[in-house]
């Protein structure tokens, strides 16, 4: 990812923790989270405008139609940006506003909207790093099958083409896919998030062809974009461990690694399907039909930094061995499990710790545990937190003000993991904040507040909150601060 170096020199207090030169301070967003003007535009639905708009599929009915409104006040979040002192803003594509239909081609007025919202960026001097995919195919790829179908895979990459002679100019950081477990296994599999299909069988095949088409869209970026221009993909690697330490439950973590994470770093970063996962999936999906002669040579080619998002561990057994539920894995709650093969997993709630707004365990340890397994695992591999962040029930105050103190002790925790990563080897490059600002968080539609900016979706106004004041003066320092320094 790009190189870009704080502008203010670190002055370092006695205690600060430093961070590696270039270290690069970012946060990041969604298009279908914070754009709204969802039929502006010439933009066509995308599979969350569908399933947002279906009864009963997200919370209090809510809908990406307004979100933050971003569409319209992006120089506002972009002056914002820069006055926080962000070093990079990571942003998603909405492909439907830029191909409507997923095919044929591009619409100048959909282009338009990123051309200047990266224009705004490098004026204000922050790096734009760009996702192609972050959850949102355009409607029509879905009714022509969607991610189990291959073609879907030949689409992305005409509509990443489209992006790279667009912005390749520009933009020096390119994504292909943001969390590719997601749209794969809660999009087909529990159905908890778009389209809201329940085929465990098509989770598999879904996944594979994100894999096929993050390969196919490298191949085009990498035709079309300047050599100095970095590629990635961005996964959400589940840090699994076993409740106990019995073989039984050791198995379960095995089979949640598998089809958690290693179906698509298996592929991507050593350019096989992982054997135990092909065995433990052979009853639903024939890989040896699915995956075409070269699929692997594409999907492997190699990425410049690999985007890694973690927010809590993943605790697991069997049944057996605690009374962990199955459908609530900490992605949603179906009758339908998002994990093919491995069905009779149980989840657990780690004991003894405290949690985000989402249940979720907070626990640092994970993100550095999960930085030097994947460091061990992929020697010498760039790395970056493209994600990491929580969400609490922030409320304003009558003074006007945002106090929220859990999410400064958060995003410590989580810095200093990082940082002793970094000292015990891990190449990790910059730090993404989840997120800039509140926003529509998918199945819980707006009660769950992730943003270091509050937004008050009645008026739009935003408010940075004591956590956005404190990640500035982490970027000013590039260091973390004192622990008595603004909380
Ligand atoms: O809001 C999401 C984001 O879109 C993808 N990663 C996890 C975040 C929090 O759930």
């Amino acid at each position: 990812m790009t190189a870009v170096r704080p502008d203010i020199a670190p002055r370092q207090a006695p205690e600060a923790v430093d961070f590696p030169t270039g270290f690069v301070w970012g946060a990041a967003t969604a298009a279908y989270q914070i754009e709204g003007a969802a039929a502006e535009d010439g933009r066509t639905p995308s599979i969350w405008d569908t399933f947002s708009r279906t009864p009963g599929k997200v919370r209090n009915g809510d809908t990406g139609d307004i979100a933050a409104d971003h569409y319209h006040r992006y120089r506002d979040d972009v002056a914002l940006m820069k006055q926080l002192g962000l070093k990079a803003y990571r942003f998603s594509i909405s492909w439907s506003r830029v191909q409507p239909t997923g095919r044929g081609p591009a619409v100048e007025r959909g282009l338009d909207f990123y051309r200047r919202l990266v224009d705004e960026l490098l004026e204000a001097g922050i790096a734009p790093v760009a996702t192609l995919y972050h959850w949102d195919l355009p409607q029509e790829l879905e009714d022509a099958g969607g991610w189990p179908q291959r073609e879907t895979a030949e689409r992305f990459a005409d509509y990443a083409a489209i992006m790279a002679g667009a912005l390749g100019d520009r933009v020096p950081t390119w994504t292909t896919f943001n969390e590719p477990w997601c749209s794969a296994f809660l999009g087909y599999g529990s159905g908890v998030h778009a389209p809201g299909r329940t085929e465990p069988a098509s989770a598999l095949r879904a996944a594979h062809h994100l894999n096929l088409a993050h390969g196919r869209a490298l191949e085009v970026l990498r035709g079309q974009l300047p050599a100095t221009a970095q590629t990635s993909v961005t996964l959400n690697l589940h840090q699994v461990r076993p409740l106990t330490d019995s073989a039984a439950d050791a198995d379960a973590a095995r089979r949640i690694d598998a089809v958690g994470n290693r179906v698509f770093t298996g592929p991507m970063l050593h350019g096989a399907y992982p054997e135990d996962l092909i065995a433990d999936t052979s009853h639903l999906v024939d890989w040896s039909k699915l995956v075409h002669d070269g699929d692997l040579a594409a999907i492997s080619r190699p990425i410049d930094v690999l985007g890694v998002n973690y927010y809590t561990p993943t605790l697991v057994s069997t049944p057996a061995d605690g009374a962990g539920d199955s459908r609530d894995d900490g992605h949603g709650n179906s009758d339908h499990s998002p994990w093919p093969g491995s069905e009779h997993v149980a989840f657990h709630l780690a004991e003894g710790k405290k949690r985000t707004a989402m249940n979720w365990a907070i626990d640092p340890e994970g993100l550095y545990n999960l930085l030097m397994d994947v460091t061990r695992d992929n020697p010498g591999l760039p790395l970056m937190i493209t994600e990491n962040g929580a969400a609490f029930d922030d409320y304003v105050s009558p003074e006007g003000r945002v106090e929220d103190p859990e999410r400064i002790e958060y995003l410590r925790g989580h810095l200093d993991a990082v940082q002793r990563a970094v000292a015990d080897g891990a190449d990790v490059r910059g730090y993404f904040l989840w997120s800039l600002m509140d926003n529509f968080e998918w199945g819980y539609g707006y009660s769950k507040r992730f943003g270091a900016v509050y937004v008050d979706y009645a008026t739009q106004r935003r408010i940075p909150k004591a956590s956005a004041h404190w990640y500035a003066d982490v970027i000013r320092r590039h260091a973390l601060p004192p622990l008595t320094h603004l909380g």
